[in-house]
């Protein structure tokens, strides 16, 4: 039987002369947030950041890792990334001469689950072998534009006349849609004010799973105010519900937490689980898999958009380079680096101008750590050389040791 995603193939990458990698570094960076951001779980002030550095052959590839210190989004943690990567994935890789990124995949597959961990390991060699070919990533992806449409994340405000204020002032900026953060008890009111403030302005809701179906009169409520989507009103890890509430809206639903791979993706485009898909590469497992659910939700006529988790400038860098791909048809979260952070980690501004953001350019994802600023913040820094052995021997593709712990 065939099914739409069968309507889309995509041509093998290419394949070099194969990418060895010597060394890796994993630093945590402490970073603190400009303003605190308050969503249906939590307010956050500051992100602990695992930043990965590949390295192979005098080049470098970097990626960041998007979970949190505590699980409050999904089950990963920083500490938990941390020991994986340095105990498993990286004296898996490091050494390998890998030919491109689908090579890299084969080595990461065996892991379930661990997504976010994955992801900054696939991301980094993106990087890596990017430069290695001297190519743009957003080129080597497949992408179309010179810059995305752009849209801004907006916090639980103190009032509904604060948050009126504050998405009029985005507005104004230039972004494309803007999101409220909303939690039972604070919905209605400041959508209300909003929709009121900026009668036209593409508006959206995003609950992060603080609802359940007994709410789902408050949820109707909202069909009122013309909501481009609800963002993930239920469960993090749920598809039924979601299928079940959305035929009782009229308003389209948007899954993030629930998506963390094109099993996911599929399954939930089956159900009717949502009309909205957001993509955040780093949740999924990197580049690979993002592409995978691109070309399922175009193959479904479904709406896409690059969602994000509070990134540096190389998180946001390597979202920038992917959101050029032809499903990113929704303005995403990639709003300026600066809104976020008085020092970024990297040199380049990542700026919004007239609610577009230019994607970097110049080879891999274009942007270039600042070592002072990284310094300051780093809290824990440790590397990795070829030739590590992981700290529990049973690689999946090996027999097993005959003492495995
Ligand atoms: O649900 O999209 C989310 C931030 C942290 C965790 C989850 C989410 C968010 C955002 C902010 O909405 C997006 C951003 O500005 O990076
Ligand atoms: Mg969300």
């Amino acid at each position: 039987m065939s099914s739409p995603a069968d309507a889309f193939t995509r041509p093998a990458l290419p394949r070099g002369a194969g990418l060895t990698l010597d060394s890796a570094e994993l630093r945590v960076l402490d970073m603190p947030i400009r303003f605190a951001f308050e969503t249906s779980f939590g307010v956050m002030r500051r992100r602990y950041v695992p930043l990965l550095t590949l390295r192979a052959g005098g080049l470098e590839g970097h990626a960041e890792g998007v979970m949190d210190h505590l699980p409050l989004y999904r089950e990963e943690t920083v500490p938990g990334a941390v020991a994986f990567l340095e105990g498993q994935l990286l004296p898996r890789v490091l050494g390998r001469s890998l030919a491109n990124p689908e090579a890299l995949a084969q080595l990461l597959a065996p892991y379930r689950g661990n997504r976010m961990a994955r992801a900054m390991v696939e991301m980094a060699f993106w990087d890596l072998w990017a430069k290695h070919l001297d190519l743009p990533l957003w080129q080597l992806l497949g992408g179309v534009r010179p810059a995305v449409p752009v849209g801004v994340s907006l916090g639980i405000q103190r009032s509904a006349e604060a948050t009126a204020e504050l998405a009029t002032a985005h507005a104004e900026q230039g972004y494309q849609r803007i999101k409220l953060k909303i939690k039972p008890g604070w919905d209605e009111v400041p959508v209300a004010a909003v929709r009121a403030a900026l009668p036209d302005l593409q508006l959206t809701v995003d609950a992060n799973s603080a609802y359940t179906l007994a709410d789902t009169a408050a949820l109707q409520a909202l069909d009122a105010y013309r909501l481009r989507y609800i963002e993930q009103p239920l469960a993090f890890d749920d598809l039924v519900d979601h299928a079940a509430l959305q035929p009782l809206l009229r308003t389209p639903l948007c899954l993030d937490e629930s998506i963390t791979s094109v099993h996911d993706a599929r399954k939930a485009l089956t159900l009717g689980a949502a009309r909205v898909i957001n993509l955040k590469v780093a949740r999924v497992g990197g580049h690979l898999e993002a592409r995978h659910i691109h070309d399922l939700t175009l193959a479904f006529g479904v709406p896409m958009w690059c969602g994000g988790m509070v990134e540096t400038g190389v998180g946001r860098a390597h979202n920038i380079h992917l959101s050029t791909l032809p499903n990113f048809c929704l303005p995403g979260d990639t709003s300026s680096a600066s809104r976020y952070w008085d020092h970024d980690i990297i040199h380049e501004p990542l700026e919004v101008q007239g609610g577009l953001m230019p994607v970097p350019e110049g080879p891999g994802i274009g942007v270039t750590l600042n070592p002072a600023v990284l310094d300051r913040v780093t809290r824990h820094r440790l590397t990795v050389q070829a030739g590590a052995v992981p700290h529990v021997d049973d690689r999946p593709d090996q027999p097993p040791p005959d003492e495995v712990y």
